[in-house]
């Protein structure tokens, strides 16, 4: 494809999915003048990052894939971690976007400086470019809680983001802090390993058995024999899943009931010992915090040599960890999957805007983005999975496609000379956030629990709509919502 000479040079910042996502979308459309501006030494952000034990997507990997990198080969229903990893290591070399991709860069500041960006990078190199684009990821930074006494401890100690893999499990005793998505996996792959293990509860949650199942060979030589198979399948799995859990988490229904009925007899069937069943019961509805699929977390924690803890944790010490009851649980490792600072969005780079005014400044009653993808003041910047995108149990992967492609047509309209800069207005974004404000009250979100759903104001920061309206409301460009020059 020949693209007009005065096409824009793209930074973007980060080499995870969505960065991956939106350096595949620039280079299938012909564009070659961009970066990739990454910090670590390999892609695969999240993935890269969390190599825990029993790490696994629980979104089905036909579905967890790019429309256009289709992968006939995946093992099973759910891939592993190091399957996804190795899936976006592959897809990065194929595709040619390794040639963009600037590693161990990690940007320190953007700046407007009312044409382009300029960039600093923590090491004092400086680049420039037209259009920015932010594909950071929501679960970057380990968030470590505020335990007292957290340094004292004598053994191992590290977040699940931070695995440290030269310590030994087997036969060590192992404490777990957290029962997020994180804490049940690393719990299920640890039961009988560790002796004991203990698992530190603050609030229990709600579990949907989704077994983990392998592809034949047989349907994996099919998939790559007929291409047209996995698509199909690929559709398949994106109708299932807005059909189910798309209107599950946004509105009471059928779908709501159903997936609260399956998460309740589950327990109630799996787990006969009521005072343990007790434990493991949530003070919450089902999907309020992020749903959690497992069907090893509640054989796991039947087992002998596994003690789900739920007496407040007051301290660690050197030797293990302190419960309000006053009992210390003796530990040679432990591990803290107490999740991430979901609000870290850009940080701790900063990015400036029009009139010097920063990202931090113009966020500070929370984030609000025009329509998930843009910000007012900051002109020709754009973010993939950005504030409010539809992130509830949904494929990340399919709204930083929707995402990327959206920022291409703003790009066309840049490369073809219509427009040199493009800012959403204060006022379409103001309009677009109080809508969804406005639709927040249906959804499970707000039916009363804690989670790094929610914004600083208790406000969940998520999509209160269907995904299909999501890929309808950026289609197109809609210039009247926006300033443009
Ligand atoms: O983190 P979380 P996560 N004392 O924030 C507890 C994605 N993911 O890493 O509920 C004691 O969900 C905290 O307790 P409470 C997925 O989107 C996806 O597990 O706040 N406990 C909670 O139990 C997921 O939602 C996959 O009371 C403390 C836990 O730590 C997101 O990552 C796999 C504490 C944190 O849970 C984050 O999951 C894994 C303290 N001081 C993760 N502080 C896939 O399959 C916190 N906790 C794609």
């Amino acid at each position: 494809m020949t693209l007009p000479a005065n096409r824009p040079r793209v930074g973007i910042i980060g080499a995870g999915m969505s960065g991956l996502c939106m350096a595949a979308t620039l280079r299938r459309a012909g564009y070659r003048d961009f970066v990739v501006y990454e910090k670590a030494s390999e892609v695969g952000g999240t993935w890269r990052d969390n190599t825990y034990p029993g790490l696994s997507c629980d979104v089905p990997s036909r579905f967890y894939s790019y429309s256009f990198a289709p992968n006939a080969d995946w093992t099973r229903n759910f891939a592993s971690g190091e399957e996804i990893e190795r899936y976006f290591v592959r897809v990065t070399d194929e595709l040619g976007l390794r040639e963009h991709i600037r590693f161990d860069t990690e940007l320190a500041s953007a700046r407007w400086d009312g044409a382009r960006y300029r960039l600093r990078s923590t090491d004092g190199r400086t680049d420039s470019v037209d259009v920015l684009v932010s594909a950071t990821g929501i679960l970057r930074e380990p968030k470590l809680p505020d335990i007292p006494g957290l340094d004292s401890f004598d053994g191992a100690a590290f977040h699940s983001a931070r695995w440290d893999h030269s310590v030994a499990l087997k036969g060590k005793r192992v404490a777990v802090v957290g029962t997020g998505s994180t804490g049940v996996q690393i719990t299920g792959a640890l039961a009988g390993v560790a002796k004991p293990l203990y698992l530190f509860q603050r609030t229990a949650q709600w579990i949907l058995p989704m077994p983990r199942l392998p592809y034949s060979p047989v349907s994996r030589a099919a998939l790559k024999l007929v291409p047209g198979l996995n698509k199909l399948s690929y559709l398949g799995y994106q109708r299932i899943m807005e059909l189910i859990f798309g209107h599950a988490v946004i509105e009471p229904g059928w779908q709501r009931d159903a997936v609260s009925a399956l998460c309740r007899s589950y327990l109630r069937t799996t787990v006969r010992d009521e005072e343990l069943r007790a434990k493991l019961t949530p003070p919450d509805e089902p999907m309020c915090k992020r749903l959690i699929m497992s069907t090893a977390f509640y054989p796991a924690v039947r087992r002998r040599d596994v003690q789900v803890v739920t007496d407040k944790i007051v301290a660690v010490e050197p030797k293990g960890v302190r419960t309000a009851d006053g009992r210390v649980r003796e530990a040679d490792v432990l591990v803290l999957a107490t999740g991430f600072d979901a609000h870290a969005f850009l940080r701790p780079m900063e990015l400036v805007g029009e009139h010097g005014v920063t990202l931090e400044q113009a966020w500070r009653d929370g984030p609000r983005a025009y329509r998930t993808v843009a910000v007012p003041g900051f002109p020709n910047f754009f973010t993939l999975i950005g504030p409010h995108s539809p992130i509830g149990n949904h494929s990340l992967i399919a709204i930083a496609e929707t995402q990327a492609n959206y920022v291409l047509r703003w790009l066309d309209e840049l490369s073809a000379g219509r427009v040199r800069r493009v800012a959403p207005t204060t006022e379409a974004t103001e309009r677009f956030n109080s809508d969804l404000r406005d639709s927040m009250s249906g959804t499970i979100w707000t039916s009363g629990c804690d989670s790094w759903y929610l914004g600083p104001d208790g406000v969940p920061e998520l999509w209160p709509w269907t995904p299909a309206r999501h890929r309808r409301m950026l289609a197109e460009p809609v210039p009247t919502d926006f300033e443009l020059a």
